[in-house]
């Protein structure tokens, strides 16, 4: 499952796939079916639906939930229905991580939280095209380039308006816009965020949270603890593979 699979929705893969794209205050009808060996949870940001519909016919109202995520089992389909009452740009993606990400290799250790500067130029001497894993995470794999074989795609590409997406595989944007002429399916661009609407880092001094020191006691102390520390050694077995999961 996790080995070189291109995961695409009607075989088109992030970024090279087309936003969904609606007028605000649009009711909007998505349906979807999964023709693949896995389940998909199916997520979607900034919005609410109802599950209207599966293989069986549309569902009784008495059953419907307001949900952002709807597996989708093998061979079934799911009718998803929303008011289009946020404008934005909103992710709209399967929620299992390695099915926004396309082609890669498993058979190597996380660097996450490992310092490795400089390890990669003096591996590189030996093995030209050789690339570490991110430290902070896959998502520095979206600004390394490396070579590909040409049958197969980035892991994770796209470019937003601030800077890496970070996604491939099932990921599209549902982009809702008031401007959005009827019957125009048109992609409007990126969405223009009003003035002083947007997260940023805060950087200024932070106050001191005094509740961490009363915090982080122990709620169960140990019993018959050990009078020295004990010293473990852990082996892991040699040669032990990571496909096939
Ligand atoms: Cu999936």
């Amino acid at each position: 499952m996790l080995d070189f699979n291109l995961w695409s929705w009607n075989s088109r893969i992030f970024p090279g796939i087309d936003p969904l794209v609606v007028r605000r205050m649009d009711k909007v009808r998505l349906r979807i079916g999964n023709l693949t060996m896995t389940n998909h949870p199916i997520h979607l940001h900034g919005h609410e639906f109802l599950i209207t519909g599966t293989d069986g016919g549309p569902t009784p109202k008495s059953t419907r939930q307001y949900e952002v995520t709807a597996d989708i089992a093998v061979g079934q389909m799911r009718q998803l229905e929303f008011l289009a009452d946020e404008e934005g740009d909103w992710a709209f993606h399967c929620h299992k991580s390695h099915h926004t990400m396309n082609a890669m290799g498993h058979n190597v250790p996380t660097m996450i939280g490992v310092d490795h500067s400089g390890l990669a130029g003096r591996i590189t001497q030996l093995i030209p095209d050789y690339m570490v894993m991110g430290e902070r995470g896959m998502k520095d794999m979206t600004e390394m380039e490396m070579p590909l074989p040409d049958n197969t795609a980035a892991m994770m590409t796209g470019t937003g308006p601030f800077g890496a997406v970070g996604m491939g595989g099932m990921f599209s944007v549902v982009k809702v816009r008031s401007g959005q002429k009827r019957g125009d399916y048109s992609d409007p661009g990126w969405y223009e965020h009003r003035p002083g609407s947007v997260a940023y880092e805060f950087t200024g001094a932070l106050p001191d949270p005094a509740r961490f020191r009363a915090e982080g006691g122990v709620s169960m102390p140990p019993q018959q603890r050990p009078a020295k520390d004990v010293e473990v050694r852990a082996r892991k077995p040699a040669g032990g593979g990571h496909s096939g999961h």
